[in-house]
């Protein structure tokens, strides 16, 4: 393991696991030590970048100097000899891609409500001289409240004499590309964009592409003719959106200006899109400021100074993250530096004092919620949630829990006519240490007997390697968590095939806690545990959720059976992880085309079995069939 590359962001960060790899990058889950938030790590590799490594800068250059509500934040930047790290916002929705596909398509009002986002973004993107030129789904997250952060500026260009002037490199993807893009014209980068954002509502509303073939060729040549199908679904205020944004002539297309007020975008909507940025770099939050400037002991107005000068380093990231934690109604509080182990024990005495003083007692809030908590305490937004115990950094700071009645979209909607407000007085419990083991604790599973009579003759053991107990989860490390573990090939999969079955639809399960179920929670995230999750080696249980398909079977083995015969059938190589079958496929000449992982869980408040699965690496929409196909294959 390259210690010395990961040493730097070790200190400011305790990582997770990896949620994405692609190109030359992998994302990681991480948690910043000083405000206990969650962060997404892009981790690059500087020898492998290559080429590649001056549109990295691109990319750092463009998030740095955009700040949006609409745009997942940069917070941080750290290079060292071999690697780059881009400490990024927290979507722990994933992508839009894998939403819409769980819905099939989205309906007229939800494909607005996203919509009016994306144009907000991008409006905002163009109006600081940028075009994106990479729009698609896989590049729109979505956050813990549902909103949408466009990402990866990767192939963004800010044209030196402004927007107004030409392009020439073709880049983005091929079903989104405009047509003056791929005929290798020079173009002007926001008409392109407006462009891909109608093959992006298209997909929104559909649920497929507007220009689509297994050959690129034969997609170039439907963009160049603009023809495209109209499902009947689509109304007459969608199809004539479309129809202006898809306009093959750039000058014939709709202009973003026009998009703002834009009669489908403004239908149920008093007001036109808000473009402008909420949170300005300009401006400084006070709250944030005051509690930078008490936790270095400085005055407030060395520490604007500091801030302004948005290095991208620690403080960037630490006062970032704190006007974050406050948009979310979470206390603006940092940890004591001694979880980061930098503490002098006079800095130490300093912040115990400070921290204990306003602190004594815990308040909690109780306002009947059903959906979420702004302070993180309870409900666990996904399974990456699951894997970050929250309770121990919420708890060093004063505890305000809310639990509203309604879902509340923003902190003005809760109900605070019904908070009940209990004081507690006890002593807060102690923090645990930072540097401790998170994800790689989890103990391999147990490979269900059934299952390993299964082609046991073609397994590949992979000798566990032992790693040391602080090592964070990093890529050298990674080998030591395939334990239990088997790797099969398996036969033939025609993706041209590939049946297009309907997936299942998904609600989001709603809870509607009462105030005593909501105590309960309080008082079981308050009572001390030991173990983060049982260690029964049986599945996970996870909350229903998009990336999750429910099956009929209650048996977790059975289930997994079923999949492994399936993908044995369909040419996906896999490995099994306890209940979790890392599969891959290659292309003719071996090179790894695409990576996903299928889990089998229990979802949590019923006896069902699920299927939760996740795209890591591999174009976005042949996942999809390929998915559909496994799934729809299975006897579940
Ligand atoms: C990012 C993220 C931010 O992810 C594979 C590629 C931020 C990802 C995230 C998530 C799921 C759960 C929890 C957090 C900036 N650039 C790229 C990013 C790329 C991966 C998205 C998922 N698919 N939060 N999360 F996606």
């Amino acid at each position: 393991m390259a210690t010395d590359n990961y040493e730097e962001i070790l200190k400011y960060y305790k990582l997770y696991e990896t949620i994405g790899t692609g190109g030359f990058a992998k994302v990681k889950l991480a948690q910043h030590l000083l405000t206990g938030e969650k962060v997404a790590i892009k981790i690059m590799d500087k020898l492998a970048l290559g080429d590649d490594l001056p549109r990295v800068k691109i990319e750092i250059d463009a998030m740095k100097s955009l700040s949006h509500q609409h745009i997942c934040q940069l917070y941080h930047v750290i290079e060292t000899s071999k690697k780059i790290f881009m400490v990024l916002e927290y979507c722990p929705g994933g992508e839009l891609f894998d939403y819409i596909i769980s819905k099939d398509r989205l309906s007229e009002e939800e494909a607005r409500v996203f919509f009016r986002q994306i144009v907000s973004a991008i409006a905002y993107v163009h109006s600081q001289g940028y075009a994106h030129r990479d729009l698609k789904p896989e590049n729109l997250l979505i956050d813990d409240e549902h909103n949408l952060k466009l990402t990866d500026f990767g192939l963004c260009a800010k044209p030196k004499g402004g927007l107004d002037y030409h392009l020439n490199t073709c880049c983005g993807s091929p079903a989104y590309a405009a047509p003056e893009l791929i005929q290798g014209k020079a173009y002007i980068g926001s008409e392109a964009d407006i462009w891909s954002m109608g093959v992006l509502l298209y997909a929104l509303l559909c649920g497929f592409l507007p220009f689509d073939d297994d050959n690129v060729m034969a997609v170039y040549r439907k963009i160049m003719r603009g023809k495209y199908y109209v499902p009947k679904w689509l109304s007459p205020s969608s199809t004539l959106l479309l129809h202006q944004m898809l306009q093959v002539d750039p000058k014939k297309r709709i202009t973003v200006k026009h998009l703002l007020s834009h009669p489908w975008l403004m239908q149920g909507y008093s007001d036109a899109v808000q473009w402008q940025s909420k949170y300005p770099l300009g401006h400084l939050d006070e709250d944030c400021v005051t509690e930078l400037s008490v936790f270095h002991k400085q005055s407030k107005e060395s520490m604007s100074a500091l801030i302004s000068e948005w290095k991208y380093d620690q403080m960037s990231a630490t006062y970032l993250l704190l006007q974050s934690k406050k948009a979310r109604g979470k206390c603006v509080r940092l940890r004591l530096p001694s979880l980061t182990g930098h503490a002098s024990t006079t800095q130490l005495a300093d912040l115990e004092k400070r921290r204990t003083e306003p602190c004594r007692r815990i308040q909690l809030l109780l306002i009947p919620c059903p959906d979420c908590e702004p302070c993180g305490l309870s409900v666990k937004h996904s399974e990456h949630d699951a894997e970050m115990d929250d309770t121990e950094f919420t708890l060093s700071t004063p505890v305000t829990m809310k639990v509203a009645s309604k879902k509340h979209e923003n902190k003005e909607n809760v109900d605070t006519e019904s908070a009940v407000k209990i004081e507690m007085p006890f002593a807060l419990p102690a923090p645990k240490t930072p540097f401790a083991k998170s994800v790689n604790e989890k103990q391999a599973q147990p490979i269900p007997c059934q299952a390993l009579v299964l082609k046991e003759s073609q397994f590949t053991t992979v000798t566990p390697v032992k790693k040391p107990t602080n090592s964070a989860n990093t890529d050298e490390s990674t080998a030591a968590e395939i334990l239990s573990e088997r790797r099969c090939h398996s036969v033939e999969l025609d993706l041209n095939l590939a049946h297009v079955g309907s997936s299942q639809k998904k609600r989001k399960a709603k809870m509607f806690g009462s105030l005593e179920r909501g105590l309960d929670k309080v008082i079981a995230m308050l009572t001390p545990s030991k173990k983060k999750r049982p260690s029964t080696g049986g599945p996970r249980k996870l909350k229903a959720h998009c990336n999750v398909t429910t099956t009929q079977l209650l048996n977790p083995d059975q289930v997994l059976n079923e999949i492994i015969t399936v993908l044995s059938m369909k040419n996906v190589e896999y490995i099994q992880k306890g209940y979790t079958l890392k599969c891959q496929t290659r292309s003719d000449f071996g090179k790894v085309t695409m990576e996903f992982d299928l889990e089998v869980c229990h979802l949590s408040k019923s006896e069902a079995v699920g299927i939760r699965r996740q795209r890591l690496k591999g174009d976005a929409w042949v996942y999809k069939r390929l998915v559909e196909d496994i799934l729809s294959s299975c006897k579940v």
